[in-house]
């Protein structure tokens, strides 16, 4: 049972899509004071969801705001990432859900301030709030997902295994990529261009010393079974000339300052405008863009810097000099100091600049701060809804590092910034299922750490979780270590675990498309499945993947093992070096098993059975690059059983 209630004047943000009448009574379960929602917790209450959030699994105990922020150290005192998913599920006797539709800010204080005192505090009082009344937390799910529609399913070779960097420069060192994966037979369905592939970091634009013959170039990878992906950043550089500048400078397509002029801020091109992406006009012009790329043969995109980010704005710098001139005039280093101190520390991804900028929402103009939440969303929207009249036919791979709750039916997310920090092995397990109940499915991390020097075992260890992802993408920034599988010692170890991903490609690719059909989790907490089960309900480091399959991956340095707690009996199994598998039947109870670093565990429940494609297959040179393609038929006897 659904209950939708309005406040003040809410900004339609489309993240819903089933008709829910609005409820006159006053909103229940909450107690409404001073503009917070309230509600006592129990000691037993949990409370899940909030999508790409720090922290653990069940939320309680910290707090957490949603604002949109391009935030590159996910550090535990965090409390605003990339998204922005307003969804709870509040379990205890009573279990019910509450989706606060809202884009500007909002606090959720689940028992920080107070242990057993859950407060939501808007920073605007104009929204729509759902509450979902259900037995279970997967029930109050279920009826959610339904609700906001179906999650966006990629192309199948979208699941097969990426690498990335930020520096891949030209396309020598792309080359330089492809011909190490090949000489040391590691699958790859797909290599990454980082912002360093466009000319002076326009959108849209090729730097054609780097990558000359771009389109030749394309089919020339594509003829491998591997697909090339573009970056799209949000901001538009300003350059007499740039078709994308002057077409949305005459159409009045970009951001606008409060007296109607563009608004001006600093990202990797230097200055730059903001498409105006909630100007439903502007959106179809920008999505239009992507055709470009798509008629030199790119068939996926990731779209980045779209909370949206900035480095710095023209008016942060007009208030700097003009601070400066004033204090020369007055010898005040002090004051000039302490000015300069404050800003410089503040000035990326300013509060002042996100309240200067303003939207025309179909006629209507419209403070970003009330609607910040909404940018990157409807940034990856304008391309998507572009896709479905440029290439009917096709699916086209795309994901996004910002985020709201309505994207996933365009799109799915990488995790952003992340490090090459164990703690973040860990994290992205834990964003897994907090995604699933806000209806993002394809969703991934950068395997490896994005920031910081990744070491062997750390790559190795991460893989083993990777493997397990919809998106699977190595990815690091640059001048950070090199982290390729190709680069450390052990590359046979890199290479059987690769493998691992395309033999079981089959079993995670049906079961993404049955959660997405069934509105279901495809990543699930041992609590939702193991409801009577105490010692599972607070089990942070594992997970169910679809029916079949336990994961629980190793996520310390040094370990030879891990414990794993069994809420049933289950094959332990074990992909050991050269494609050999060792299953083991083991006791529900707890568990030390023994993992060594170039093994990848899985457990398969009681009487359930996972279908795999034999290693003989999958290194069979003749079918690689259709393996690689995820083009290939299997035929039954290409499959052999694990139960
Ligand atoms: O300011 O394009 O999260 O994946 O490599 C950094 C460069 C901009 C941030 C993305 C990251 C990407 C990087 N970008």
């Amino acid at each position: 049972m659904i209950k939708k209630y309005v406040f003040g004047t809410p900004v339609e943000t489309e993240a819903v899509v089933q008709v829910i009448p609005v409820t006159e009574k006053t909103i229940s379960r909450f107690e409404f004071q001073n503009n917070q929602f309230i509600y006592q917790m129990t000691e037993k209450t949990k409370v899940y969801g909030l999508g790409e959030a720090n922290r653990g699994i069940n939320k309680r105990g910290y707090r957490y705001v949603s604002f949109c922020s391009d935030e590159p150290s996910h550090t535990e005192e965090k409390e605003s990432l990339y998204g922005a998913h307003n969804f709870l599920v509040i379990d205890d006797e009573n279990p019910f859900g509450v989706f606060i539709d809202n884009p500007g800010k909002v606090t959720f204080d689940l028992g920080y301030e107070e242990i057993n005192q859950l407060v939501i505090t808007p920073k605007y009082m104009d929204m729509y709030i759902y509450l979902i009344e259900g037995n279970t937390p997967l029930d109050i799910i279920r009826q959610f997902r339904k609700m906001i529609g179906k999650s966006y399913i990629p192309p199948k070779w979208a699941f097969g295994f990426g690498q990335c960097r930020w520096s891949y420069e030209n396309s020598g060192r792309v080359d330089d990529v492809i011909r190490n994966y090949e000489e040391h037979q590691m699958l790859i369905s797909s290599v990454y261009l980082d912002i360093d592939y466009m000319q002076d970091y326009k959108d849209f634009t090729i730097n054609e010393e780097r990558f000359p013959d771009f389109k030749d170039y394309v089919s020339k990878v594509r003829k491998k079974g591997i697909r090339l992906v573009p970056i799209i950043d949000a901001g538009v550089k300003i350059e007499e000339g740039y078709h994308v500048y002057e077409e949305g400078v005459k159409n009045r397509f970009f951001v606008k300052d409060i007296n109607g002029e563009d608004y001006i801020t600093a990202v990797w091109p230097g200055y730059t405008h903001f498409p105006d992406f909630l100007n439903s006009k502007a959106r179809a012009w920008f999505g239009e863009k992507y055709r470009f790329l798509l008629d030199l043969g790119i068939e996926g995109f990731w779209n980045d810097m779209n909370e949206p980010a900035i480095f710095y704005s023209k008016n942060m710098v007009e208030r700097l000099k003009k601070r400066i001139k004033e204090s020369d005039i007055e010898h005040d280093d002090q004051v000039l100091m302490d000015d300069i101190r404050w800003k410089l520390t503040g000035v990326a991804n300013n509060s002042e600049d996100y309240q200067s900028m303003y939207h025309d929402m179909n006629g209507e103009r419209i403070n970003h701060d009330k609607v910040h939440n909404l940018y990157g969303y409807h940034m990856s929207r304008a391309a998507a809804e572009a896709f479905e009249k440029l290439v009917p036919d096709k699916k086209i791979l795309m994901f996004s590092r910002s985020s709201y709750i309505g994207m996933h039916r365009y799109c799915g997310i990488w995790m952003g910034d992340n490090c090459s920090w164990w703690s973040h092995i860990l994290l992205n397990l834990k964003m897994l299922p907090s995604l699933n109940m806000c209806g993002f499915m394809y969703i991934g991390a950068d395997v490896g750490g994005f920031g910081c020097n990744a070491t062997e075992d750390l790559v190795m260890r991460w893989m083993a979780l990777g493997v397990f992802t919809p998106l699977f993408r190595n990815h690091s920034a640059f001048g950070t270590r090199n982290q390729e599988c190709y680069q450390f010692t052990d590359t046979a170890a890199f290479k059987n675990i690769i493998d691992v991903r395309y033999r079981l490609m089959p079993y995670i690719y049906d079961v993404y498309l049955k959660s997405v059909e069934n509105d279901d989790m495809m990543y699930s907490p041992l609590a939702f499945v193991y409801p009577e089960d105490e010692i599972a309900s607070g089990i942070e480091d594992q997970l169910l993947l679809g029916e079949d399959i336990m994961i629980a991956p190793v996520y310390l340095q040094n370990a030879i093992g891990r414990y794993v707690y069994l809420p049933e009996n289950m094959t332990f199994v074990k992909f050991e070096r050269d494609g050999k598998t060792v299953c083991e039947s083991m006791r529900k109870g707890v568990h030390f098993v023994k993992i060594a670093r170039d093994e990848v565990p899985l457990f398969i429940r009681e009487n359930h059975q996972v279908k795999i494609v034999r290693q003989s297959v999958i290194t069979d040179a003749s079918l690689r690059e259709k393996i690689m393609d995820c083009s290939i038929c299997y035929r039954e006897e290409d499959f052999e059983y694990l139960q």
